[in-house]
């Protein structure tokens, strides 16, 4: 029953109107489909997403991607089973050949990889996160602490020189589900706030559905604004604050520019230490650029007892830097994106290495999403205790909150909420 007989691919679209690859993986138990995610500000050390660069789409189209899945990739792991996601994993790697999935494409790669966990969680008759415990080694039980994007800066909301993500933890929840109804109390009290105050165009929606209100440039504005709305909402004390800088993006020749003003690394270190000690801010991600290695450290030296310091485009859930930057001390936290590696199983190995040496990481989703619901189930699969979804807003952030409420349903009395301590992994 677990055998696949049939693969196949077809171009669809993310949130942004983008072309994106969808697979399919057909076993005797059922079709089971994926949809790959797409990134704005990527790190430049990503796994490569392959484009057409056609006259069609404005050169985005993943018509090759596609055709590598429909004929190299079917059958190569046609007659394989479903089960065997490690091996079908690495068939398509040795497949690729590269050290970047720049000739299959991480999409076309990434796509079937989801497929096939999708088609082996049912051959097992198990639900998917369940199904990736298995793969993870782990018996599932912590409901992640979501981190909502409620205010979108930088690359995802046209603006320069900016923060990218403004976002709220409900650390003092006893539940995800009630965690999840705190935020969005939030986010509706934010934008009865943000539209009395700036009227209609305060309201705007950046790529991750946060407000944009591009007249609200400053970030100490923006979490005064953030905390007033938590305490309207009544969870004064109960919500933490949390910031992705996507520095990558403010950098160029040894400075950062921010709000306008210019930094040397010493002097954004100093602004970060008074961003934490005036606001509840307990995670910071991106906060120094992809390869601006000697900064990482030196923030990590400075304030990694007391903030989660979270590399994304800095490790690209890549195995090998992110072992550089636990040699080096450059980090405590790892942000994992399916699509910045190309298969569940590198993803899983990113997770293992960071857990095992005591860091955090935090599940993440993309600019450019979809409908695809299957990071909810690998955030729980994995007991990894954080996810990072965007707003709790539209449908392609939404159906991923909307994923775990009926996780957290099917736990029942096992679910475990992390609260206060969604570091500490597996709990
Ligand atoms: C990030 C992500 C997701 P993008 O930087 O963490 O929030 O953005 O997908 O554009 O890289
Ligand atoms: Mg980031």
């Amino acid at each position: 029953m677990s055998r696949i007989i049939g693969v196949k691919a077809r171009q669809v679209l993310d949130s942004r109107g983008t072309p994106t690859v969808e697979a399919e993986v057909k076993t005797l138990d059922g079709v089971y489909r994926a949809i790959v995610p797409s990134g704005a500000s990527t790190g430049v050390h990503e796994a490569v997403e392959l484009r057409d660069k056609g006259k069609h789409y404005f050169s985005a189209g993943v018509s090759k991607a596609v055709n590598n899945v429909n004929s190299i990739i079917a059958k190569a792991i046609k007659g394989q089973n479903s089960v065997s996601q490690k091996k079908i994993d690495e068939i398509m790697i040795k497949l690729d050949g590269t050290p970047n999935k720049g000739k299959l494409g991480a999409n076309a790669i990434l796509a079937v990889s989801m497929a096939v966990c999708k088609a082996g969680s049912a051959s097992k008759h198990l639900p998917l996160y369940d199904f990736i415990g298995k793969l993870y080694g782990v018996d599932p039980k912590v409901m992640p602490v979501p981190m909502c994007n409620v205010i979108n800066g930088g690359k995802h909301a046209g603006q320069e020189n900016s923060i990218q993500e403004h976002m709220l933890i409900p650390s003092g929840a006893k539940s995800y589900s009630e965690g999840l109804m705190m935020v969005v109390e939030s986010y509706h009290q934010l934008k009865v706030m943000l539209k009395k105050k700036y009227g209609a165009s305060g309201i705007l929606l950046g790529d991750e559905g946060g407000f944009a209100p591009k007249q609200l440039t400053k970030m100490e504005d923006r979490f005064s604004l953030m905390l007033k709305a938590v305490k309207k909402a009544g969870y004064d004390g109960k919500v933490d604050l949390a910031i992705d800088a996507a520095a990558s993006e403010f950098y160029a020749k040894g400075k950062y520019t921010l709000e306008g003003k210019k930094y040397d690394a010493d002097q954004l270190i100093r602004h970060y230490e008074k961003l934490a000690s005036k606001y509840p801010l307990v995670s910071l991600e991106d906060g120094f650029a992809e390869d601006d290695w000697k900064s990482w450290v030196k923030l990590n030296s400075h304030l990694g007892k007391e903030v989660q310091l979270v590399g994304d485009d800095l490790f690209v859930t890549n195995t090998l830097r992110i072992e550089e930057g636990i040699l080096k001390g450059a980090a405590n936290a790892v942000l994992i994106k399916v699509n910045q590696i190309g298969t569940v199983s590198e993803t899983l190995d990113a997770m293992k290495m960071a857990h095992e040496v005591g860091w955090s990481s935090i599940i993440s989703h993309r600019s450019g999403e979809t409908e695809d619901a299957f990071i909810a189930n690998l955030a729980v699969g994995t007991n990894d205790g954080q996810c990072k979804f965007g707003a709790p807003a539209r449908s392609e952030r939404v159906t991923k909150y909307n994923e775990l409420l009926y996780i957290e349903e099917d736990l029942g009395e096992k679910a475990v909420y992390p609260g206060k301590d969604f570091r500490k992994i597996g709990l």
